[in-house]
């Protein structure tokens, strides 16, 4: 298996699509309008990963195109939750990629307390001779449950994912003051945005 020919065209997908997203807030910056995306990462799943939950899933090496979906992974970070649907519908209008499958994890948040909205794309890649449709996984959350899922992700790696019971009942609480935390700023969604672009107004004085 050579793993740099499969996964190159990932790397380029990865690539293409941070652009195109960060292209969504730059353009709503611009017109003065509020972004729902905040930022945007990506990244290629690590090779010893694949391997890995080519193991733990039982899948062949002919299938892991279609069988592991994550193989290229967007994350887009919004700062209320009304904004994550917000791009998942601007998501649907896009012309250049399909959404085949949908996980809400924020209706139904995972027993640890992760909440996101996961959506698998197919991706038509433009390659040498011709296209090729890749599987993409874009994560949808909001900053707090960014801020939660990337400390359980640590302290998963910490303990080799057996999390001592003790801190495991304590990230299950951080997971509800996050999502309460969500509902607070929703409450006073239309204040932040007002103060927000005050704010932008003054630095963009500021700085011409
Ligand atoms: P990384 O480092 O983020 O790339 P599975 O991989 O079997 O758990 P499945 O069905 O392939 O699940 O996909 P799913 O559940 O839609 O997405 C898996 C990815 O979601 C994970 O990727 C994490 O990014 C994220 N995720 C899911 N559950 C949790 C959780 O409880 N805590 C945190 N922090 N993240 C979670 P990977 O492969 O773990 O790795």
């Amino acid at each position: 298996m050579d793993w740099n020919v499969l996964l190159n065209p990932y790397k380029q997908a990865v690539e293409e699509l941070k652009i195109k997203l960060k292209g969504v807030r730059e353009q709503c910056l611009i017109e003065k309008k509020h972004s729902p995306i905040e930022f945007v990462t990506g990244r290629v799943k690590p090779i010893a990963s694949i391997i890995d939950k080519k193991k733990r899933k039982g899948i062949s090496l002919n299938n892991i195109e279609t069988e592991i979906q994550d193989i290229a992974g967007i994350r887009i970070m919004c700062q209320f939750v009304d904004d994550i649907y917000a791009v998942i519908h601007l998501l649907k209008q896009r012309k250049d990629l399909k959404i085949v499958e949908e996980r809400d994890y924020i209706n139904h948040k995972k027993p640890s307390g992760y909440r996101s909205f996961h959506v698998v794309v197919s991706y038509p890649l433009q390659v040498g001779e011709g296209e090729k449709d890749l599987l993409v996984e874009i994560q949808i959350r909001t900053l707090a449950m960014n801020f939660w899922a990337t400390i359980e992700h640590s302290l998963n790696y910490k303990y080799s994912g057996a999390i001592p019971k003790n801190i495991e009942s304590r990230l299950e609480r951080a997971a509800e003051a996050a999502f309460r935390l969500d509902e607070e700023m929703s409450l006073i969604k239309g204040e932040i945005q007002e103060a927000q672009k005050i704010f932008e107004q003054k630095e963009k004085r500021e700085h011409t």
